[in-house]
């Protein structure tokens, strides 16, 4: 006889609703950390295709959401438990939000009917998170955890990009919610999902100005590679032959090999050159760019009335904010430009780039000039033209505060466009980079990824090395070592008289740590060696740590022109 046709439960649990949401948006891995109130959740994760991340703490799963998102273009999710699992988790996602990267949290929390009782771990969470995120809320009822979702996907992908987080109650997570009401829009788990175009009347008129400048300049943030706005880009700079500069989180606009392209500017990774571009300008068009303390030197280059400008920017708050804009274009990178593109059609300004060249140039010369030197301790643009020579260019970095970002952002040129190098530039914390290249390695795990630390950040992300070993992630991770919180104590030299207070720390052997966690590692102090131990570290199958004892930066030459708050 025929047995009868089992139909499906007309609801699922609160917890088992979140994994279909997730999945409905295009979720595929979510980074985490098991607690009391998520229980539930994870008994629905156990049964779902979801591939499940777990990390040594919610930091680094956040970091690992946002490196996640930064490669792949979808949202990147993580999740930990209540009280310190929130506040654990709290880091990344500020990060993530004030760097345009879609990242959604989810904490777990004490149930909705133990709330106000002394509860263990409980916490306001939605009042901790609303500064930090773009959106967020406090689940009161399982019935609301589809609208709720939806509306979190929407949030973080349309507009300018943000986190989002989701505080999800223990009895929340065990209560129904109706099978019918779990949908989603799927484009909504990728980023931008919604872009918008700028006004045509402000587009004629950022036209009319290119066609007036004498000495037009981009500079792009990360708002080109966040829209894929490469190819306008070069077909906008051609037509106008103007100079592309970039921030740190701008680079991948340009094929920094090409003539167009400056470097990046600014006091984390510009230098006297490429900040000569920037005071040459007559027009500067702003892409995608805050146009923020770092990027313009404390708003000296450009300094206020010196050029025209043209804002770009998915967010109208961002135009105006720094500097007087003769012309703001609100929308999405890609429809800004394509938009100029169409306006210009038929124009074509003659220059030469020469110029630009010759300023490359002498950086470069500074730069080499160092990078030869046999000298140990070894001198970080050694570091940097190693990695350079040895990476493949769809390679991806990740840089860390501290010596690695400003020399990587100055001198790694970056072959190619789109995401291949990246730093937390929000914030700055230390101790992002290892557990971000984890998020990128999963996103693509097709190409080499090489995570780079000072020996400060090192402290701060250690524990992470498990997860590496533990997933068998073929990452190389870079420790300039010095035994010092560096860039602070180059501060106190030019800023304070070289009076040197509370900045060095003790000497460690990173090597022999990563060891025991089960890397493969090298501590180099010859400078000879460095070479030979990177080649075998990078061709290694598993997770590889190379040491390398390091100069100071109070001691050696930044390409910083000054250390600016
Ligand atoms: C979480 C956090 N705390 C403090 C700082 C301030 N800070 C910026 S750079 C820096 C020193 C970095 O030291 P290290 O990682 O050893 O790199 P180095 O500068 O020596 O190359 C510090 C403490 C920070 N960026 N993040």
């Amino acid at each position: 006889m025929n047995k009868p046709v089992e139909a499906a439960a007309a609801t699922l649990s609160g917890a088992e609703a979140v994994v279909e949401m997730l999945k409905a948006h295009g979720v595929e891995v979510v980074f985490g950390l098991c607690g009391d109130t998520s229980l539930p959740l994870y008994d629905a994760l156990r049964g779902s295709s979801l591939k499940h991340v777990l990390t040594r703490d919610e930091r680094h799963a956040a970091y690992m959401a946002d490196g996640y998102a930064r490669l792949s273009g979808k949202v990147g999710v993580c999740e930990g438990p209540s009280g310190g699992g929130a506040t654990y988790i709290l880091p990344g996602l500020v990060e993530a939000n004030e760097s345009s990267i879609p990242i959604l949290a989810i904490n777990t929390d004490v149930s909705v009917s133990s709330r106000g009782k002394f509860t263990l771990t409980e916490l306001d969470q939605r009042t901790l998170m609303k500064p930090l995120t773009k959106w967020n809320t406090v689940l009161d009822r399982s019935a609301d955890i589809p609208r709720v979702f939806r509306k979190a996907f929407e949030a973080m992908t349309s507009g300018r990009p943000g986190a989002a987080h989701i505080a999800l109650p223990y009895d929340v997570q065990n209560g129904p919610v109706e099978r019918g009401d779990v949908w989603a829009d799927p484009t909504l788990g990728s980023f931008p999902s919604r872009r918008v175009a700028p006004d045509p009347s402000m587009v004629d008129l950022a036209a009319r100005l290119l066609r007036k400048a004498k000495q037009p300049l981009f500079i792009c943030g990360g708002g080109v590679v966040l829209s894929g706005a490469e190819d306008e880009l070069l077909r906008l700079a051609t037509t106008l032959s103007a100079p592309v500069a970039t921030t740190i989180s701008g680079k991948g606009s340009i094929d920094e090999r090409c003539a167009h392209s400056v470097g990046v500017v600014g006091s984390n990774g510009g230098t006297p050159e490429t900040r000569a571009v920037v005071d040459a300008a007559d027009l500067v068009l702003f892409v995608g760019c805050r146009a923020g303390s770092v990027t313009t030197e404390r708003w000296r280059h450009p300094s206020p009335g010196q050029a025209r400008i043209i804002h770009i920017d998915a967010d109208p708050a961002v135009p105006g904010t720094n500097y007087k804009v003769d012309v703001p274009l609100i929308g999405d990178a890609r429809l800004c430009l394509s938009a100029l593109n169409d306006a210009l059609e038929g124009y074509q300004r003659e220059a030469d780039l020469s110029w630009v060249d010759e300023r490359k140039r002498a950086k470069f010369e500074k730069f080499e000039a160092l990078a030869r030197s046999d000298e140990a301790p070894i001198k970080p643009e050694r570091v940097v033209q190693e990695l350079s020579k040895q990476l493949d260019a769809d390679a991806v970095l990740v840089a860390d505060p501290g010596t690695p970002c400003p020399y990587f952002s100055a001198y790694y040129v970056v072959r190619g466009t789109g995401r291949r190098y990246f730093s937390n530039r929000a914030h700055g914390a230390l101790g992002y980079a290892a557990a971000a290249a984890m998020g990128a390695h999963v996103a693509r795990p097709q190409v080499k990824t090489v995570a780079v630390m000072g020996d400060g950040s090192f402290g701060m992300c250690a524990g992470e090395l498990e997860t590496a070993v533990r997933l068998r992630l073929p990452i190389t991770f870079v420790v300039i070592s010095n035994a010092v919180y560096g860039w602070i104590k180059a501060g106190q030299k030019s800023g304070f008289g070289g009076r040197y207070f509370s900045v060095d720390f003790g000497v460690t052997d990173h090597a022999k740590v990563a060891e025991a966690f089960g890397l493969k590692a090298w501590r180099i102090t010859d400078p000879r060696q460095l070479g030979p131990a990177l080649k075998t570290a990078l061709a290694h199958g598993g997770p590889t740590l190379v040491d390398i004892v390091c100069q100071p930066l109070h001691e050696a030459r930044a390409p910083v022109s000054e250390w600016v708050a």
